[in-house]
């Protein structure tokens, strides 16, 4: 039986508006749009992965506030899971640095208009179950 290996993906939020960002790889992936993150390395706690990623990839000083409840499937061995995100005070505004091609901050009523990854689809359901009302998204 192979392991799995969890992929955390932020549902970053600011003023109301989540971020979603469009990925410029692998090709199979490209031009969909996913909660920015990856995988948990090693030793890695998976807050600290999406604090890690979420540098890399945007450029922003960020910290995970909570998990959002579930995990879904990815191509195996890997799982999604999602955390809430903010930027802390003094970040940097998001970039895409790597791995993508564009960002769109969502607000309320425009979370469905980019073309999410399928697997996305129901973590982003959640996602705004979970915080819609709180943060303003719903
Ligand atoms: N997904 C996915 N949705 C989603 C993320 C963050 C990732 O479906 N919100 C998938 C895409 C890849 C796998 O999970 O098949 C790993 O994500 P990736 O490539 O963003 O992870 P990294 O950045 O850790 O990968 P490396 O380039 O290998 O470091």
């Amino acid at each position: 039986m192979s392991e799995r290996i969890v992929v955390v993906g932020a549902a970053l939020v600011d003023d109301g508006r989540l971020l979603a960002a469009r990925r410029s790889a692998p090709v199979e992936l490209a031009g969909r749009w996913e909660l920015p993150g990856g995988k948990v390395e090693p030793g890695e706690t998976a807050d600290a992965a999406l604090v890690r990623e979420l540098r890399e990839e945007l450029g922003v000083d960020a910290e995970a506030c909570g998990r959002v409840p579930g995990e879904w499937p990815l191509k195996s061995p890997y799982v999604l899971q999602v955390w809430t995100a903010r930027l802390r005070p003094g970040s940097a505004a998001p970039e895409p640095l790597e791995d993508h091609d564009e960002l769109r901050w969502l607000g309320p009523g425009e979370i469905w208009d980019v073309d999410w990854l399928d697997q996305d689809v129901p973590a982003v359901r959640q996602t705004l179950a979970h915080l819609g009302a709180a943060e303003g998204l719903t």
